[in-house]
């Protein structure tokens, strides 16, 4: 089967695009299964933060979870921030998995914010809201130099990047 694993900042629509495209592959009757890491976080990942050690720890434990998904024959959208470009790779090495990367400027997340984390990361130091070590802002997000797809989620619509996302799936679905 195939392991999608997303790449893409905070807001990027991973979560939006993993759900819009589980229906559209629910109703072609694959099975599916969203690996969502703000859901993860507040269960087999309830331990990490955002070190650089941690994210690592947290995309390897949500792999693995992808895995077992695998051998069920399920499709799998690993639906996670994966800042760094050698794990990104290390994971991409495998024959089923495809690295997509929403690519979306910083401009145009700060604007959107729809969860004001943002703000929060943009706090002065002084205020004890600020979010500390927040990717894209105060923290690394390393450009994937090796993706399978690209979508650029703040020029194109949801429709679009949805429609893309599941034909390229689709295209890559072993037989
Ligand atoms: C980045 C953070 C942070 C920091 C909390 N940096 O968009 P969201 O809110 O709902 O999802 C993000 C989630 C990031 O978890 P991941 O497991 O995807 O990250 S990683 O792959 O790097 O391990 C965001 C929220 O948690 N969040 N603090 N400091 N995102």
């Amino acid at each position: 089967m195939i392991l999608i694993q997303f790449t893409g900042l905070s807001g990027s629509g991973k979560t939006t695009l993993a759900q819009n495209v589980g229906h559209l592959l629910t109703r072609r009757g694959f099975s599916v299964e969203i690996i969502d890491g703000d859901v993860y976080r507040k269960t087999l990942c309830k331990d990490l933060g955002f070190s650089k050690e941690d994210r690592c720890e947290n995309v390897k434990r949500l792999f693995n979870v992808g895995q077992d998904f695998v051998r069920l024959k399920t499709i799998v959208l690993m639906s996670v921030i994966n800042p760094y470009e050698d794990l990104r790779n290390e994971i991409g090495q495998h024959e089923f998995v495809k690295t997509v990367f929403l690519n979306c400027s910083i401009d145009n997340l700060i604007k959107r914010d729809p969860k004001g984390l943002y703000k929060k990361a943009l706090l002065p130091d002084s205020d004890s809201n600020k979010i500390n070590n927040f990717t894209g802002i105060s923290d690394v997000f390393e450009i994937p130099l090796k993706a399978d797809l690209i979508l650029k989620t703040d020029l194109e619509s949801v429709s679009v990047s949805t429609d893309k996302l599941y034909s390229f799936i689709m295209e890559n679905i072993p037989d």
